[in-house]
């Protein structure tokens, strides 16, 4: 009813909140989920969101939040698309009294510099990958190849370190191959195709692990024209819970995701307006869960689901 009435006066006034939003781009199925659930969950508690899509560069990224410290915005979400090189502009928004909350990646700064990092374990995730393999391949020697994430991104780092750990000590498994495919599809396929080729047209390839499901999806494509089974001659375990891999999941073309919400905007917002309202700080990291999904799991049926929420 107050936004009601304060918007018959001034649309300026219309909200109680004005945040800024710098987002990283559109790179995968997962983050345009996480954009829309942003914007509805902004538009669900009369939050004006000002919005910035980056196209993958820093240097866009710093230059909203310049802008959004010059609007005098009440706070900032940021999904920042490399752990480093953040502190100066961080402390400028601190300068003004402007909190900033990360959304689901992580920077190497001071946590004295933001309010709260809304993220899940990224090095868990890449471990329950890792075990999920362990166990599946049951000793058998397995050559692995990874398609990494965006260089110098936090999940990038943390799902590659995860993996490691959980395969380490396990000399049936080996890491052949590793390389960014950016989160992309596109690059998913085409580094994947490289993979492939390198490795007696991938009969040397056991299992692909894949940091996003967008890069695993591509790489499936890629499997496929090369003449073999996605899903059973090379395994295929990634990241995000999109709903193509589930699809993939009933084709029996992909075998195992660990799920990752796109609902990040939720928890910041509850974070903030509480800050706001009560001054009840957050703690430093606000943690989502992670959850491990295999063809067992009914995958049409979690599909079906899926959609909808955001995606
Ligand atoms: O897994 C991937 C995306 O930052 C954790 O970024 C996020 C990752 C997500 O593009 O699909």
């Amino acid at each position: 009813a107050t936004i009601l009435a304060a918007s018959m006066f001034s649309a300026a006034s219309a909200a109680d909140l004005t945040v800024g939003f710098s987002q990283i781009g559109s790179e995968s199925g997962w983050r345009a989920a996480e954009t829309t659930l942003t914007k509805q969950q902004a538009e669900e508690r009369g939050i004006d969101l000002k919005f910035a899509d980056a196209q993958q560069k820093q240097e866009n990224q710093i230059k909203a939040l310049r802008s959004f410290i010059a609007q005098g915005v009440d706070a900032i979400l940021m999904a920042p698309v490399v752990a480093t090189g953040w502190d100066e502009v961080l402390q400028e928004a601190k300068d003004a009294d402007i909190p900033v909350i990360l959304l689901d990646r992580k920077v190497d700064a001071s946590d004295d510099l933001y309010l709260t990092a809304v993220t899940s374990d990224t090095v868990h995730e890449g471990k329950v990958a890792g075990q999920w393999l362990v166990d599946t391949v049951a000793g058998k020697p397995c050559n692995v190849v990874e398609l990494q994430g965006t260089t110098g991104s936090s999940p990038a780092i943390d799902r590659k370190k995860g993996f490691e750990e959980a395969i380490a000590g396990h000399d049936n498994l080996k890491i052949v191959r590793s390389q960014t495919g950016d989160f992309t599809r596109t690059k998913g396929k085409e580094v994947m195709e490289s993979f492939l080729k390198a490795e007696d047209g991938g009969k040397n390839i056991c299992a692909l692990y894949a940091h996003n499901d967008d890069m695993a999806v591509g790489a499936i494509q890629a499997i496929k024209e090369a003449g073999l089974k996605p899903g059973k001659d090379i395994l295929v375990v990634s990241i995000d819970s999109v709903p193509d891999i589930f699809q993939a999941m009933a084709a029996g073309e992909a075998n195992a995701t660990v799920e990752l919400t796109p609902n990040m905007a939720g928890p910041a917002f509850d974070a903030l307006e509480a800050y706001r309202k009560d001054g009840k700080v957050p703690p430093k990291w606000i943690q989502t869960e992670s959850k491990l999904y295999t063809q067992a799991d009914d995958p049409m049926k979690v599909y079906e689901a899926k959609k909808g929420l955001g995606y």
